[in-house]
């Protein structure tokens, strides 16, 4: 069967693999499942035809013949219920996996999107120097806890699972911020994480939309456009 997912037609990031498509193509990699990608405008993710699919107007999305779903994470679970490869066959493995999934995009993203959210929109606001801080701060707790209970294992239980995919995908969002450095555990969990085909697959076929000449995007977006992160 078919799959499509939904990815932006422009990017912000310009091909570095932020948008949270990027979670998608990477959970499809991983499960050897080939998939087509129908690109969108800004405008086109708020038109009913886009709506339809995701009531939010936003990528990605997937849809695999009558099946419609939105949310990052729901795709990524569906993705790894349905292929081997992203969660343990044993039960409670299995269970574990998935509460890193959760833990990702529950507890280690948010103070993550928070700062990305003041970098973007507050950064007029006469208290931005004294909040950047204290974002930073609070990503730093989270980065220290998780950076414990990794220590030097390889991914954060026994075997690479969904839960690393996602967890690697949400601290790839703090590069060049100088805060994911702090913690080379956690550094080197990424590089892991980017190193496997399947990441590398699917980062080169996000890219190549900003890069062939067809879709050339030449000029950068405002960050404004970026309504959420
Ligand atoms: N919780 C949803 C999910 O996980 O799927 C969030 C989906 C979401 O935020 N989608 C964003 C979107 O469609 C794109 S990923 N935004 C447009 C809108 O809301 O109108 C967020 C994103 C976009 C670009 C970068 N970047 O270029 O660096 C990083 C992150």
């Amino acid at each position: 069967m078919t799959l499509t997912i939904t990815a932006f037609e422009r990017s912000p990031d310009r091909g570095k693999g932020l948008a949270r498509d990027m979670r998608v193509r990477w959970a499809l990699e991983e499960a050897g499942q080939p998939y087509n990608v129908r690109l969108l405008s800004f405008k086109a993710m708020k038109e009913p035809a886009h709506l339809a699919l995701h009531p939010f107007g936003q990528i990605p999305t997937y849809e695999e013949g009558n099946l419609v779903l939105f949310e990052s994470g729901a795709i990524v679970f569906h993705v790894a219920e349905r292929h081997a490869g992203l969660l343990p066959d044993d039960a409670n493995a299995r269970a574990r996996a998935i509460t890193w999934m959760f833990a990702a995009l529950n507890t280690v993203e948010p103070p993550i999107l928070d700062r990305e959210i003041a970098r973007l929109v507050e950064g007029d606001e006469t208290w931005y120097e004294e909040r950047l801080p204290i974002l930073a701060d609070r990503i730093r707790v989270r980065l220290s806890e998780l950076s414990s209970r990794l220590g030097d294992a390889g991914w954060l239980d026994t075997a690479f699972s969904a839960g690393d995919l996602l967890m690697v995908t949400v601290l790839r969002r703090l590069k060049g911020s100088g805060i994911l450095e702090e913690y080379p555990n956690l550094s080197a969990y990424v590089a892991r994480g980017e190193a496997r085909p399947a990441y590398k697959r699917a980062f080169a076929g996000q890219l190549a939309v900003f890069t062939t000449a067809s879709t050339n995007v030449s000029v950068e977006l405002p960050l404004r456009e970026l309504e959420t992160v």
